[in-house]
């Protein structure tokens, strides 16, 4: 599928009054689907055998386990079928995000209906067997789950966590002019915090350059247990929620019919012309530049609409009790199955499925054809669409090292001129997403060039803030994350960079796209998209003018844990390493890509050429750094991954080589955390010969590192007595203090590592007890120092490894 291919079949004319009144032959059509969504919408819920009713229903017809969420269902696709007569009608592209994403059945039926379910799952096929399947696998051992998940056809966005369905639409369109995103927000998800943050999206959409996003707004009252904060409210207070926001508000409010088809037919087609009106004026160069006013749909409908009514003399219908399985006891209970079979021949089945068991004409005739039914879009198949991104040589931007730590510099500034270069060869499909830290985070030379998107007003003091650009900053991580997810599904290319500690606010979006990678990696046909890639920087170690409440690595850990190969986490300790690193990263696909790196001036550690050949092998031995010679056989193994806890291993080091010549120190310097698991656990893993020359087999490990001292035991699980790795890290120490405190407070400074070293070894070298006592000294002198002068002692400052160990 090419991209020429997509546009050939965009947007045809047509008239907007010719959409807005359907005629009763498009009604009897698009009802007949609609029904036979519902239909196999409760079959999926409920059957295991007799899918077309062709005999009475018996309980041995009815699954055992009833899962599955009816009461969304039906408003779903609802909105899919009248999506469909849109496309049919003009040539719409379509992307379909349903918010309430464990209304899964309804969009498998979609999907199934449309015949792309078949094309996809050749097994399901289009006539009894095939739905027979389709109902048996639903929220089964072995069979799909139950929400719009990746095993969806058509679907980006799962909606099991609630809040993302608008982030999702809006990442997905930036740069993608010719699709509308029609994303359905549920009215219990709307009280999320992310959903409410997201409707700001429209405040950094272009519409000459990006495509529109269609929410609707599905009122229908209730979430699981109770009433929903937007269903209850005043209509007026809803519109003036969503005109505040920006959006011109369109409703539509029933449940009868067809009346609700005409209501329904007419506002789609009005809200789609006020979206084309509003591209045309903007790309036919007619546009005055301010924010247009979007169209969102509000509508109405009863929860579980067309279900049972009343069960057991209570309601049901129109309640928060049809959000899962109306009928609750259906085997067990015969008056529930006659209600069910009342139910599911309320749909007319016979007129919607012919003698084999496929849709009819008359429901077909519903159905979009080729690659713009929704369940066939490549754009939910992002990995289709993908065009590699143009990466200019990152080793045009080296630092320049003539020796290990001798120069200090702002490591992320030079990732900053990469990414402006990358900006520059790709201005169609990569885009940095950053809560309002660009500059802070040392990347501002993205702003040479694009500056960053904006389509409210805008002023004269503003720096660097324009609709033409594509620089993606907004004071919402959720929003960041969830843009930068919805953009890469559907086929480019990005970057979010955070404040290491405020990553945890989207921490549960990196989690969650780590499932949805690892899910889909195991999807043949899921064409594999490029990586999430996120930036921590501004990290705990260096956030000492922030305090505690900026100190936190805990995104690592979430990462670690994430099942599978998905997660891949970064510590590149300098410059070199980190474009090494970024470059990696950015070619990859269907990883989340952890990158952990500050902002501050820091020492240089290789030169480009060492830092390409370290970064490939993910760890190795920094010879110069300790004195072992290449000896199999050292004293102690010092290592270290994260950039500060670098500085602090190497100048440990330094200390035992001077005070302890004799005394065989190795240090070892991870970038790839993933390397120290097991190879058989994690492709990243190195093998068992590598992981013995680093570490030896035996010898205890002093480990510095970045992060909570816990991830380190859970990687080196299961190598060579691993019980020798004595880990050093955050515990949880911080505060407004100086940098060197930091490592203090937290047990992992230069002077810990040297008495954890000496410690541990296996022989104890003549002077160490005196050595100790030094760094006892050490320890004294800078307590009292910090509190005394505000900040670090000068030799710790200014320190360069061929700095004399004891100050003269
Ligand atoms: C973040 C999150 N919190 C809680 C849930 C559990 N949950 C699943 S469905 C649901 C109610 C959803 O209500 P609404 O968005 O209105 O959807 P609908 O009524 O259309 O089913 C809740 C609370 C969830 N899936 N995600």
């Amino acid at each position: 599928m090419t991209e020429t291919a997509l546009r050939a079949t965009a947007v045809r004319p047509d008239s907007v009054e010719r959409l807005c009144r359907p005629g009763a032959d498009e009604i009897e059509a698009l009802d007949a689907w609609w029904r036979a969504n519902n239909y196999l919408t409760v079959g999926q819920i409920y059957l295991m055998a007799n899918p077309l009713l062709r005999e009475p229903l018996a309980a041995e017809h009815i699954k055992p386990r009833l899962l599955g969420h009816w009461g969304t269902s039906p408003g779903l696709s609802f909105v899919y079928a009248h999506a469909s007569r849109l496309i049919r009608l003009t040539g719409q592209q379509v992307l379909y995000l349903a918010g309430p994403g464990h209304g899964g059945p309804a969009l498998v039926a979609a999907g199934y209906l449309e015949g792309s379910y078949t094309e996809t799952y050749p097994a399901v096929t289009a006539d009894e067997a095939g739905m027979c399947r389709l109902f048996r696998q639903f929220s089964a051992p072995g069979g799909i789950p139950s929400h719009v998940s990746v095993t969806t056809p058509g679907s980006i966005h799962e909606g099991g966590e609630l809040g993302y369905v608008l982030v999702h639409a809006f990442g997905a369109v930036l740069d993608n002019p010719d699709l509308i995103a029609l994303a359905v927000v549920g009215d219990g998800e709307a009280e999320t915090g992310p959903l409410e943050g997201s409707w700001k999206g429209i405040s950094f959409l272009n519409p000459e350059r990006d495509g529109a996003v269609l929410p609707v707004l599905h009122l229908n009252g209730a979430k699981i247990a109770g009433p929903t904060v937007l269903g209850r409210k005043d209509p007026a207070e809803v519109r003036s929620l969503l005109t505040g926001h920006g959006y011109q508000v369109f409703e539509v409010t029933g449940s009868d019919l067809p009346g609700m088809h005409v209501r329904f037919a007419e506002t789609l087609g009005r809200a789609w012309a006020a979206i084309k009106e509003i591209q045309t004026s903007a790309r036919g160069g007619t546009w005055d530049g301010t924010r247009p006013r979007w169209p969102v749909i509000v509508l109405r409908t009863p929860k579980g609409w067309t279900g049972p009514d009343v069960v057991d003399g209570v309601q049901v219908q129109g309640t928060f009790r049809a959000h899962q399985v109306p009928l609750a006891a259906v085997r067990e209970n015969p008056a529930h199955l006659a209600l069910l079979e009342r139910w599911l021949r309320s749909y007319r089945p016979e007129e919607l499925f012919d003698a084999a068991g496929a849709p009819t004409e008359l429901v077909r005739r519903a159905n979009p054809t080729g690659l713009l039914r929704m369940s066939a879009t490549p754009h939910a198949n992002g990995g289709l669409l993908t065009r590699p991104l143009e990466l200019p040589d990152f080793r045009s931007y080296a630092a320049e090292v003539p020796a290990p730590a001798s120069v200090r510099l702002e490591s992320t500034a030079r990732l900053g001129q990469f990414l402006r270069d990358i900006y520059r060869a790709n201005p169609d499909r990569f885009r940095l997403f950053c809560p309002d830290e660009t500059n802070s985070n040392r990347l501002g030379a993205v702003f040479e060039a694009s500056d960053r998107a904006f389509a409210e007003r805008t002023e004269a003091d503003d720096v660097a803030i324009s609709r033409t650009g594509r620089v993606m900053e907004v004071l919402s991580e959720h929003n960041c994350h969830g843009w930068l997810e919805g953009y890469t599904l559907t086929g480019r290319h990005g970057l979010f960079a955070s404040y290491e500690a405020f990553a945890m606010v989207s921490a549960s979006q990196t989690i969650q796209h780590c499932k949805w990678l690892q899910e889909a990696d195991e999807l043949p046909w899921r064409a594999r998209v490029p990586s999430l890639n996120i930036l921590l920087t501004s990290t705990a170690w260096r956030n000492d003018h922030n305090g505690f409440s900026h100190q936190g690595p805990g995104l690592i850990q979430n990462v670690l844990t994430a099942r599978g190969n998905i997660g891949r986490v970064y510590l590149p300790p300098d410059a070199n390493c980190l474009l090494s690193v970024a470059d990696h990263c950015l070619r990859s696909r269907s990883y989340v890509n952890l990158i952990v790196i500050d902002k501050q001036p820091q020492l240089q550690w290789l030169t480009m050429a060492e830092a390409v050949e370290h970064c490939a092998r993910g760890a190795g031995v920094w010879s110069w750094a300790g004195t072992d010679d290449g000896s199999a056989d050292p004293d102690i193994v010092l290592a270290c991954a994260g950039d500060i806890v670098t500085m602090e291993t190497v100048a440990a080091a330094a200390i035992l080589r001077q005070w302890l010549p004799h005394f065989r120190t190795r240090v070892v310097n991870v970038v790839d955390l993933m390397s120290l698991i097991r190879r058989r656990d994690h492709p990243h893993g190195m093998d068992e010969t590598l992981f013995r020359e680093l570490f030896t087999d035996s010898v205890d490990v002093v480990f510095a590192f970045h992060g909570y001292p816990g991830a380190i035991h859970q990687l080196v699980h299961g190598r060579p007595d691993a019980d020798r790795f004595r880990v050093r890290g955050f515990i949880e120490e911080g505060t407004t203090t100086t940098p060197f405190d930091m490592v203090v407070r937290n047990r992992v400074s230069r002077y810990h590592l040297v008495m954890d070293a000496i410690n541990n070894a296996r022989r104890t070298p003549p002077g160490a007890s005196a050595l100790k006592a030094w760094c006892e000294q050490r320890l004294a002198e800078h307590a009292e120092h910090v509190v005394a002068q505000l900040e670090d002692l000068p030799d710790i400052r200014t320190w360069v490894l061929t700095d004399p160990v004891v100050p003269a």
